[in-house]
């Protein structure tokens, strides 16, 4: 995978080779690759997720963007997300209908724009959800009179759920299928000329935090790299030719620990950050900088693409953020993309009209180096 970044910069670079490669040769994935590379050089695209669904007062529309109605035109990276495709459901973890995503994930794509896909599954083990705290907590409750009644290996194990999902695991037969009905979905993803349509997917994501049953704590580093090995052979063994592969490790990156439960360079293109605001301003930009300082320097020696993968600050109550405290920072570290977490109606990250902060993005929007769909339509 990084060669093919390696191998895309040098392209660029050489109109005379470009030349002697045809489009046609590359495949989806490569060419997406290609573009965004020449992206993340002209500007930052905004992303947004879920962004046709629902919004700042409004749900299920249809032809509705609270980015389209701040700043005109789509963002130029429109996230989905997969949770509850595994189980065979028909709508995902926030109700979304998966025949639904398909529609908006072809509009996007036919209106010149990018899409990535996560996965927020279920817990395989337990039958809960992605988020393990609360399991944990149970589990640990119960412990102490498991033991009394010597049922206590009966129990499984929170911590053991990543691995019951590898070779040799209890609930291995059923993730094989969880990955297949993933692969499914994501195979009748097609323009409307019936080709495939390119994008990238960002699983395991926030993986040294330790709220999802694949974070730290949660499963060993080498369970962790087995996961993504598996989870990657299996659904590339069908789309390796669509997929731009992304490992987004989440706010609070401590080098010694990125390196140990990394997946390896050849098995990713593009490496993001998930970065949100929970905290004070102060600490928010001085480990988001740290962050991106170290991220950025690796992506840029492995021949990665770069972006934010996941952003954000809560139900903003602080008008200038956008242009005040992130901006200055992706100045300085450049970025493919950031990209905003949904706008429910409990909790909002990204733009839209009517809140505090919408003026300061529409102004930051208007600057040449801000990249939505129309901007982006005509790179290739
Ligand atoms: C989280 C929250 C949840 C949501 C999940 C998946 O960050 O927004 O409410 O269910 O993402 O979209």
């Amino acid at each position: 995978m990084r060669t093919r970044l390696l191998i895309a910069t040098m392209l660029l670079a050489c109109t005379a080779m470009q030349a002697r490669t045809p489009k046609a040769s590359k495949t989806p994935a490569q060419q997406l690759i290609e573009r965004m590379a020449k992206l993340q050089k002209r500007g930052i695209m905004y992303g947004h997720h879920d962004d046709p669904f629902y919004g700042l007062g409004w749900e299920w529309d249809e032809e509705r963007s609270d980015t389209y109605s701040l700043v005109g035109d789509y963002p130029g990276v429109m996230s989905f997300d997969l949770g509850g495709i595994e189980m065979g459901d028909a709508k995902n973890l926030d109700s979304v209908p998966f025949i639904r995503i398909r529609e908006e994930i072809v509009k996007q794509h036919e209106r010149g724009g990018i899409i990535t896909i996560s996965w927020h599954l279920r817990n395989p083990l337990l039958g809960t959800t992605a988020w393990i705290e609360a399991d944990q907590k149970a589990y640990e409750a119960a412990l102490p009179y498991l033991k009394k009644i010597g049922q206590a290996d009966k129990v499984p194990a929170p911590h053991s759920t990543v691995k019951s999902i590898l070779p040799g695991g209890s609930q291995h037969a059923k993730f094989l299928t969880w990955l297949q009905r993933v692969t499914d979905f994501l195979s009748t993803l097609k323009d409307s000329k019936g080709n495939a349509i390119p994008f990238i997917f960002r699983p395991w994501h926030e993986y040294n935090g330790g709220w999802f049953w694949w974070g730290k704590g949660r499963c060993t580093d080498e369970e962790f790299k087995q996961l993504w090995i598996l989870t990657q052979n299996y659904i590339n063994r069908t789309l390796s030719d669509v997929i731009v592969w992304s490992c987004s490790p989440n706010l609070g990156v401590v080098p010694a620990e990125f390196y140990s439960r990394w997946p390896g360079d050849e098995r990713v293109d593009l490496l993001g950050l998930d970065a949100y605001q929970w905290g004070t301003e102060a600490d928010y930009i001085q480990q988001c900088n740290a962050d991106l300082d170290f991220l950025d320097a690796y992506a840029k020696e492995h021949g990665m693409l770069f972006a934010m993968t996941e952003c954000g600050y809560k139900n903003s109550p602080d008008a200038t953020w956008w242009s005040r405290v992130l901006r200055p920072m992706m100045d300085k570290h450049p970025l493919c993309y950031f990209l905003a977490w949904r706008n429910a109606q409990h909790e909002h990250f990204g733009c839209a009209p009517g809140l505090a902060t919408a003026d300061d993005f529409k102004q930051m929007a208007k600057q040449k180096e801000m990249l939505f769909t129309k901007d982006i339509k005509k790179i290739k």
